[in-house]
Order: C-alpha cells, then sequence, then structure tokens
C-alpha cells in the first residue's frame, strides 16, 4: 500500500515567527551571518564557508560571471550555470578568477558602423552610458573609440547616423597600459577629470574599463567571499552525464565548489557522480548535490558523500513540474523534514552536512524563515534574475521595466541533462516556463535590504547567528484569515510618492 502523510507539505507564507526576549545587546549590526557551505566534523572548520546565507540559482538567466562577482563582493556565492559548453563555462569561471576590483570588462560594445540607434538600445538594456567602439563591436576588440552621453544629442542627430562619425576617437582619448594598478588609473582619472579610463594592450586591444565612480566603492566590501589568494569564490553547476569532462575543466579554470544541478535528486545518478569526484579528487573537491524533499533523499545523498544537500522540488517561480509530473513538496515542510534528518545524521556520525533551502523564496522574510527551519543557507532564482548584473535582457513592458527569467526546464534553456532519467537526450516536455519579472535595480542595494531585514527579524528572536536563531526560534502556522490581517487592510492606501 502507498505512504501516506499524515499532514498537508506547507510553504513559507503559511508562516511566522513568534518573537523571543531580545536583549540590548542583541542589535543588527552584531548579528553574523557567516555559515558553513560544506560539510564538517565535529569540533572542525568547515573548509568553506560564506559570509551571507544567499547563493545564486544555476541558471542561464541568473549566473553568469557578472552576477557572480557582485554576489561574492556581498559576501554570498554563485553557481556558473551548466547548461553551456564546458568551455563557456570555464571561460566564465575563469572571468571571476581573474577578475580584478575596479577593472571592468565592457558589455557594451559596438563597432563603428553600427548606429546612434544601436547606442541607445544597448545604453537601455544594459543601462550603461559608457559604450566602448572597438573594430569587431567585442569587448575585447581594437579599441577605436568611445561613445558616452556627451557625443550625441537624440534631438538633433539622426537615428541612423554612424558611430564613427560621433564617436571620441581613440587619438583624442586618454587610455593607459593593461598593467596600470587601480591606484595609478584613478590618479590619471583625477588629473585629466574623466569619467572612465579604457586599459589597452600592445595590440590596441581593449582590456579593461576603470570608472571614477567604482573607486570607493570598492574599498568599501568588508565581507567579500575571497579565497586564500584574494580572488572571488566561484561555484559552478555540473550534471551527471558529462562529469567526466567538465568537472576537470572547471577545476582547472578554478573553479571553488561544484554543485550537482537536478531536479530530482534522490537517484543513482547522483552516486555514480559523487562516486567518480569522490574517488579522484578525494575530499580536495567539494561538491553539492540535490534537489531532494525529505529525510530519505537527504541520507541517501550524504552516505554517497554529498559535501552539502539542496531542497527542494517544483517550489521555483518559474517552475511547473508540480503541475506536469505531480512531484515535489511544499517548501517549508521539505526544510523542516530534511533540516531535522541533518540533525541527527550529525549526532550519529559527527559530521554536519550543511543544507540549502532552493526556490521559492517570494518575500524577504521567507529568507528567514528558511534559516530559522535549519536551512544553512537559500538558493534563489527569480529574486537575482531581476537585477542589473544578471545577464538577462531588461526589456520595456507598457512603461515599466522588466527582466526576462526562464527555467532551466523551460525549452529555451534546452537543458536536457537536468532533467534527463537515462533517457534520448532531449526534453520531452517542459517543466519550467519563459517569463518576465520587475526590475529591481543593484544587487548590492537589493542584498544590503533584504539582509537588513534578516538581521532585525534575528534579533527580535533573540539571535546573533544563524545557529542561534535556529535554536531559539518559535515559529506558528496562520490561518489564511490571518494572512489577509498581515497586509495592510480596511485602509484606503495613498499613492506611493
Ligand atoms: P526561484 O528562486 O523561486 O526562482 O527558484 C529557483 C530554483 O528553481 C532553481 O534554483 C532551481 O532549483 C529551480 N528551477 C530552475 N529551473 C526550473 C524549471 O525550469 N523548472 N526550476
Amino acid at each position: 500500500m502507498a505512504f501516506y502523510y499524515e499532514e498537508p507539505s506547507r510553504t513559507f507564507s503559511e508562516y511566522l515567527l513568534v518573537p523571543g526576549y531580545s536583549s540590548t545587546r542583541c542589535i543588527p549590526s552584531e548579528v553574523s551571518l557567516k555559515t558553513p557551505l560544506v560539510r564538517f566534523a565535529r569540533g572542525e572548520e568547515p573548509a568553506l564557508s560564506i559570509q551571507i546565507p544567499m547563493v545564486s540559482a544555476i541558471m542561464q538567466s541568473v549566473s553568469d560571471d557578472r552576477l557572480a562577482v557582485a554576489l561574492a563582493q556581498e559576501g554570498g556565492l554563485s553557481f556558473i550555470y551548466g547548461s553551456q559548453s564546458i568551455e563557456d563555462q570555464s571561460e566564465m569561471i575563469r572571468r571571476v578568477k581573474r577578475y580584478r576590483a575596479g577593472f571592468v570588462v565592457s558589455d557594451s560594445n559596438v563597432s563603428p558602423d553600427m548606429t546612434l540607434q544601436d547606442v541607445l538600445r544597448i545604453t537601455e538594456q544594459t543601462g550603461h552610458s559608457t559604450i566602448a567602439v572597438t573594430e569587431d563591436g567585442k569587448a575585447g576588440g581594437r579599441l577605436l573609440g568611445i561613445v558616452t552621453n556627451k557625443d550625441y544629442r537624440v534631438s538633433r542627430m539622426e537615428p541612423d547616423m554612424k558611430v564613427s562619425e560621433f564617436m571620441t576617437k581613440f587619438e583624442d582619448l586618454i587610455y593607459a597600459d593593461e598593467d596600470t594598478t587601480l591606484k595609478e588609473a584613478n590618479d590619471i582619472i583625477w588629473d585629466h577629470k574623466i569619467n572612465c579610463l579604457p586599459l589597452v594592450n600592445k595590440k590596441q586591444e581593449l582590456v579593461y574599463l576603470v570608472f571614477r565612480k567604482d573607486y570607493d566603492r570598492h574599498k568599501k566590501n568588508e565581507h567579500e567571499s575571497i579565497d586564500a589568494s584574494k580572488r572571488y569564490l566561484v561555484g559552478a553547476g555540473i550534471n551527471t552525464r558529462d562529469y567526466a569532462e567538465r568537472v576537470p575543466a572547471l577545476l582547472e579554470a578554478g573553479a571553488d565548489v561544484l554543485c550537482i544541478d537536478s531536479s530530482e535528486g534522490f537517484t543513482e545518478w547522483q552516486k555514480i557522480t559523487l562516486d567518480y569526484i569522490k574517488k579522484n579528487y578525494g575530499d580536495k573537491v567539494k561538491v553539492g548535490a540535490g534537489n531532494v524533499v525529505d529525510a530519505e533523499g537527504f541520507r541517501f545523498l550524504a552516505d554517497a558523500g554529498a559535501d552539502f544537500v539542496k531542497i527542494g522540488i517544483g517550489g521555483g517561480a518559474i517552475c511547473i513540474t508540480r503541475e506536469q509530473k505531480g512531484i515535489g513538496r511544499g517548501q517549508a515542510t521539505a526544510v523542516i523534514e530534511v533540516a531535522k534528518a541533518r540533525d541527527e545524521y550529525y549526532k550519529e556520525t559527527g559530521i554536519y552536512v550543511p543544507i540549502c533551502s532552493d526556490g521559492g523564496i517570494v518575500h524577504d522574510y521567507h529568507v528567514t524563515l528558511a534559516l530559522a527551519m535549519g536551512a544553512d543557507f537559500v538558493m534563489l532564482g527569480r529574486y537575482f534574475a531581476r537585477f542589473d548584473e544578471s545577464p538577462t535582457k531588461k526589456v520595456n513592458i507598457n512603461g515599466s521595466y522588466m527582466k526576462e527569467y526562464w527555467g532551466e526546464g523551460s525549452a529555451r534553456a534546452r537543458n536536457w541533462q537536468r532533467y534527463d532519467m537515462g533517457g534520448d537526450k532531449k526534453l520531452s516536455f517542459e517543466e519550467g516556463v519563459d517569463s518576465f519579472v520587475p526590475y529591481a535595480g543593484s544587487l548590492k542595494d537589493n542584498v544590503n535590504l533584504t539582509l537588513s531585514k534578516v538581521r532585525s527579524t534575528m534579533c527580535n528572536c533573540g539571535a546573533l547567528t544563524i545557529p542561534e536563531l535556529q535554536a531559539k526560534a518559535k515559529i506558528t502556522l496562520v490561518s489564511s484569515t490571518s494572512i489577509v490581517e498581515g497586509g495592510a487592510h480596511d485602509v484606503m492606501l495613498r499613492d506611493k510618492r
């Protein structure tokens, strides 16, 4: 006879935290959000930790090298998506590891034959007003000039005017050699009162741009996620098919941690992949696995050597797995059960295997709830897709700015490896949708705001660390009527001006 759970499975919006005693010592600036990323034995320090409990989803529309740098600067970590060629994924990893704070690889480029209209389109899409003009229109091409909004007047110029006719030509630019230090670059910027300094190599190819506005910002990141050589930490998604080729390439490129990306992780495929990695690299290489939604799934992956375990099936904003296949579990219930299994495993074996709640975070307080329920960190897709740094296009829809966001199980992503059960190497049906999410500005501003709420709520619960929150949290179910009571009600809202 089938097994029946006695209780319905529930999600974050059905719970609230009940405040506990909070002493005067318990203030947001004293809260530490540091959390372990990988397994460790009792009494030992984890080999990898992050300073904030947030990682970005292993998705084409979320985690590329640009987002990875921005998130590492805030103390989190990205897993660069694996649904691309091994070479392209490795190159993204290399770009993060090579990244020098303050040195920007130009992402807004045109060739001299392109037009004012192209410049305006790129400016709108990227939000950047400094555009490099290179011979081939690509980031590393031979630099021929720069276009900024000082070079054109939309009201006075034809949209099809060629870039070569109005750019500031290379001969008239202040530029410097690729080996220039950040300090030297900033001295040049100040001496010449310019906003941006291009750095070129001996062949006049554009290597970096240094912006005046970035300098102060880069002095201030106290909580960055960095390795022993002060390079940003970065993770990479892998699959259970091409790991024998992909894993060595990613490690060679400098990936700090891997994660098997799959919609369903309680499988022999995952064990085979973990076995391969542990056999070839031992403990040196850290790899997470998932996704699972119950204690049995957790134990299977923990026993198989997973360094962390990811929880969540069907809760992602773009995910339609539950509708398509009828599998999944309410995210809160899944986290609560797996957290209990993680604690039992620790008691039994002395090994702590961190767990990650993946998908379904809609409100900032869901992050706090996930942590209080036992998650060590959370993975977010929709949340990060909304920011300037995500890899997708910003578009204007009926007067509102939106960013594209599509699932790895959508036809657009063509990520059959994530869903493959040993079939015929194609997606037989979609498990994700292609969508838009409201544009929300910079990652830094949003992450800081979210975490200020998390810290504040932790203080309400009398907790200065995540383990303390987990030990002290009092969590209550809420009725649907009391959910209505929780929002503004029985008032007419004034316009937000
Ligand atoms: P969310 O943060 O709610 O946007 O969810 C992101 C998560 O959704 C990912 O980390 C992944 O586990 C899951 N996902 C990604 N693609 C799909 C899909 O197409 N069904 N689901």
